[in-house]
């Protein structure tokens, strides 16, 4: 096999005084922390379709980054030289697990029956790299917003043949998802919305989607696909309203059909950040609902209103993510996904690994920082007291269902004005920045 990364070796744990830009200061794949190793707390997975074909093209130019790898007239010949070197990345990064799209890794043939050929045969290449590699799936999924027979949608199409075409896709994607071991599959709903309200009867749209879900669901457990299925919540971009637009409408949406039981959201921060949300809030509200399922790992801009996809390089951000994560039990088939690309001028190979090794650093960081958070109490402590109140007397009774309107209003006539106390946000923002 060619090598594609040749001036790269394996990327090794050097501790916080390297200077070396390939080796990880933070990440030591096997440090125990909280009873579990790095690499098990944080399941690191890359991404294919911004790491290997997203070549740095944007809305006002084509691609900017060339790779060996893409260098062939033969689509199929490149789908085969990516494999390897996404292999060989994933090998030398060190990380444990991948993530796909179903037409990141083969290329569309002029009809279904040719394109499931092209994915089966990619699909036996990957099932040997990952046993010669032991990198595992954390997840695969279906590009079903791409192509222009999407463009007004999936499951919520307007016509029922987009409507079955898009099943037999998610079918297939199920079922090489399965052979592949993945441990979850993912629905990222891009253009499950509208565009504009005048063509758009919204009632049967979320019905029709929900109706894909509840099929996929079926044909999981017809063929015993025993990986969990998460949505991946994101307000717009590339459609104006995504139905599908935080972890709120998605709680709301899964009970509302009964889907509930079979699913739990992928959270992805620039995608909390576009719905005016931020990472931590959507994080908290899942944990909350025990809906948090897999995490895609990247950044927005500040001063930019759309899905920019940087890696991640703040230890505030992944402190308190990590922190929530852990509170929540961890990952258990999910993990941290970098969904993110490198900069349209970082051009060469080497940037790839720059990207990744700082997202993971900056993540293992946040990972020992809220390790010592949950050990030493002192945020927990704040909050135990603040709502102490409800332990005991009057709170107990409210929360028991003891008293109604009658004998709150007789509690309040009796005590005349409750106490009030402090918030301390500043206090614990102190507190919090000691940890970093
Ligand atoms: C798009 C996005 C997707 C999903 C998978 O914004 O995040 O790549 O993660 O379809
Ligand atoms: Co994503």
């Amino acid at each position: 096999m060619a090598e594609y990364f040749p001036g790269v070796k394996q990327i090794r744990y050097e501790g916080p005084g390297s200077k070396n830009p390939l080796a990880f200061r933070h990440y030591n794949s096997d440090e125990v922390v909280l009873g579990k190793t790095m690499a098990e707390h944080l399941r690191f997975a890359v991404c294919y379709w911004h790491t290997f074909k997203n070549l740095g093209a944007d809305q006002f130019g084509g691609g900017t980054i060339i790779r060996d790898y893409n260098d062939s007239s033969d689509p199929m010949e490149i789908a085969d030289m990516t494999l390897e070197a996404a292999f060989e990345f994933f090998t030398k990064l060190g990380v444990g697990f991948w993530c796909f799209h179903d037409r990141d890794i083969a290329p569309e043939a002029d009809d279904l029956a040719e394109t499931n050929k092209r994915l089966d045969k990619i699909v036996q290449k990957a099932g040997k790299l990952q046993a010669d590699t032991g990198v595992k799936l954390l997840w695969g999924t279906t590009n079903a917003f791409s192509h222009r027979r999407f463009m007004a949608g999936a499951g919520t199409n307007p016509s029922p043949g987009v409507f079955a075409y898009a099943a037999s896709q998610i079918k297939k994607a199920i079922e090489i998802t399965k052979e592949l071991g993945g441990a979850g599959y993912v629905f990222w709903g891009g253009r499950e919305g509208y565009d504009t309200l005048l063509n758009t009867d919204m009632k049967r749209e979320l019905d029709h989607m929900a109706l894909l879900l509840q099929m996929a669901v079926d044909y999981k457990k017809k063929i015993g696909f025993k990986g969990q299925f998460y949505i991946e919540p994101k307000p717009k971009e590339p459609t104006k309203h995504q139905y599908d637009s935080d972890a709120g409408s998605c709680y709301a949406f899964l009970q509302k059909y009964d889907l509930l039981g079979d699913f739990k959201l992928n959270i992805e921060a620039n995608h909390a950040t576009l719905a005016g949300h931020d990472f931590c809030h959507e994080l908290a509200f899942c944990v909350a609902n025990g809906i948090l399922g897999s995490v895609d790992a990247n950044r927005g801009d500040m001063l930019l209103g759309w899905d920019t996809d940087q890696f991640p390089n703040n230890v505030y951000e992944t402190t308190l993510a990590m922190y929530i994560i852990l509170k929540g039990g961890g990952f258990t088939t999910g993990g941290l996904n970098f969904d993110a690309h490198v900069r349209r001028q970082s051009i060469d190979p080497v940037d790839l690994f720059h990207g990744h090794i700082g997202a993971m650093d900056v993540f293992a960081r946040g990972l020992k920082n809220a390790a010592k958070m949950i050990e030493d109490k002192a945020l927990r402590n704040a909050v135990d007291q603040r709502y102490s109140g409800w332990n005991q007397g009057l709170g107990s009774r409210i929360e028991n269902g003891k008293v109604g309107f009658d004998e709150l209003e007789t509690y309040i006539l009796e005590n005349g004005e409750p106490e009030l106390q402090s918030g301390r946000q500043e206090l614990l923002e102190n507190l919090l920045n000691d940890y970093i």
